[in-house]
């Protein structure tokens, strides 16, 4: 499959104990369930999907990097660091290409810090609060986008 239909899907830290705690607040979906339910909305569209979650800032933003080579846009949860970090924000920006920002919780129904993120100013989409379906609204969402910009 082509570049122009080839997403990266990236999670950050902590997502890899989804489904095994706090399920009030993230559900009982698994890590594994949310690669899954994103790939399948991607091929419903035609595109395929690669995903990483590393717990180290460093490996997502070399994977965010790469990503510049052979897809065509990124679908980011990106745990605690939307709260923290610039450099991920740098490697969004940097790559040039348009992407997803996800949160499975209602982050404005949570405590003051999660209220700021260093993306969501950058990000061609947002889905917030919805659960774990957020990852599927935020593929449709995004391919919409870049369907609009590509010539
Ligand atoms: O709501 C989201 O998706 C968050 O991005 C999740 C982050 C949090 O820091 C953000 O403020 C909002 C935390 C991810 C931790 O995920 C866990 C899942 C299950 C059990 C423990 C942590």
């Amino acid at each position: 499959m082509s570049a122009t239909h080839r997403l990266l899907l990236v999670n950050g830290p902590n997502l890899n104990l989804l489904g095994t705690r706090e399920p009030d607040v993230y559900g009982t979906a698994t890590l594994a369930d949310v690669e899954r339910l994103t790939a399948e909305a991607a091929g419903a569209s035609g595109y395929e999907v690669r995903a990483v979650q590393s717990n180290h800032e460093g490996i997502l933003i070399d994977a965010i990097h790469a990503a510049r080579a052979d897809c065509a846009g990124v679908i980011i949860n990106p745990g605690g660091l939307t709260h923290t970090s610039v450099a991920l924000r740098d490697a969004l920006t940097g790559i040039g290409l348009p992407f997803a920002e996800v949160h499975i919780s209602d982050v404005y129904a949570r405590e003051e810090f999660r209220h700021f993120s260093y993306l969501d100013d950058v990000a061609a989409v947002r889905v917030v609060g919805k659960g774990v379906d957020g990852y599927a609204e935020a593929v449709r969402a995004l391919i919409a986008a870049i369907g609009v910009t590509e010539p």
